[in-house]
């Protein structure tokens, strides 16, 4: 079967563009790093955006340093592939230029997918956009060696949480087990991914911990984070990846709530949940993402965007429950 498998010849493009999502997560710059590797490979031009910064954690990924945040007027043209995003919007700065390519694929994982490309390549069953990478280079006979195999590697074990999310499948495992036989190293990956972290994200974590609210069933937990938390410990806002774990881990909790206001009265909101559907509660609000994970930017003074989601979740969780 040859689910992911083009209806054209790549022989047509020279220059390919690889776009991913801001924020940019582990699969979103793998899976990228990775399609550029295998179309590398048939000695293509290849190009690969992400609007954000990098966090400094994935500087170990082959080919990262390639990443451009911006794609000049002379280069609009073509073909560009967009990974890992349910919307166009998902780019950022980046929307309006890519929106301008001849040939859009649209290669995701998210409930939420719009459908935004030429064509997509949308499998909701997929624990990642890395995992249909690795089907789209054996459907389309391209190659996959060490450097691909370990970007690949990392886009799975970063959104399967190493394996341990509902997301992880036996194809899951299987493409896994592939990727370790040419040559992956899991240990060096968990480390560096998981375990290391610089001073300053400890002590952002302090101050984000410091502020956990929780309602009275402790069903909601939930914090908040403002620009300026960021700024006293030096910290980038990318070092809060993660954190929500620690709401969503409460043993009472069915829902977390990251609350990160950026000022200019903007409110970054990232949701887990064990219960309700968070992929649509973000899409509610013009936000997208999984049923168990998901995230929305939405305007409006900080108190008045919190006691609004609260109140919404409360709603939900009420519904659920009945
Ligand atoms: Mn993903």
């Amino acid at each position: 079967m040859s689910k992911f498998k083009l209806p054209f010849e790549l022989d047509q493009y020279q220059n390919i563009y690889v776009f991913t999502h801001i924020r940019p997560d582990g699969d979103a710059l793998g899976s990228t790093l990775a399609l550029r590797g295998a179309l590398k490979l048939l000695d293509k031009s290849v190009e690969i955006f992400c609007a954000d910064e990098i966090p400094a954690r994935y500087s170990f990924l082959p080919g990262i340093e390639h990443f451009r945040d911006s794609v000049s007027t002379a280069e609009k043209r073509g073909l560009a592939f967009v990974l890992d995003c349910n919307d166009l919007y998902r780019l950022g700065s980046l929307k309006e230029v890519a929106s301008k390519f001849d040939k859009i694929v649209n290669i995701d994982h998210h409930v939420t997918n719009n459908f935004f490309g030429d064509l997509n390549f949308v499998d909701t069953a997929a624990s990642s956009t890395g995992e249909i990478i690795f089907q789209f280079i054996q459907d389309n006979n391209l190659e996959l060696n060490k450097e691909i195999s370990l970007n690949l590697y990392v886009a799975i074990v970063s959104d399967t949480g190493s394996f341990k999310f509902g997301n992880t499948t036996p194809l899951t495992m299987y493409v896994a087990g592939e990727l370790l036989k040419k040559g992956v190293n899991p240990s060096l990956v968990g480390r560096k991914l998981f375990d290391e972290y610089p001073l300053s994200t400890l002590l952002l974590l302090r101050d984000c911990l410091s502020e956990v609210q929780f309602d009275s069933t402790k069903k909601i937990i939930w914090t908040n984070v403002y620009e300026e938390t960021l700024a006293k410990n030096k910290a980038k806002q990318a070092e809060l990846d993660g954190f929500i774990n620690y709401l969503i881990n409460v043993q009472e909790a069915k829902v977390g709530v990251l609350f990160f206001h950026t000022g200019q009265d903007k409110t970054k909101i990232g949701f887990r949940s064990k219960s309700i559907d968070v992929a649509s509660l973000a899409q509610s609000l013009g936000g997208g993402g999984h049923p168990r994970a998901a995230g929305v930017t939405i305007p409006g003074k900080p108190e008045v965007v919190v006691r609004d989601v609260l109140q919404i979740i409360g709603e939900r969780l009420e519904k659920d429950d009945s």
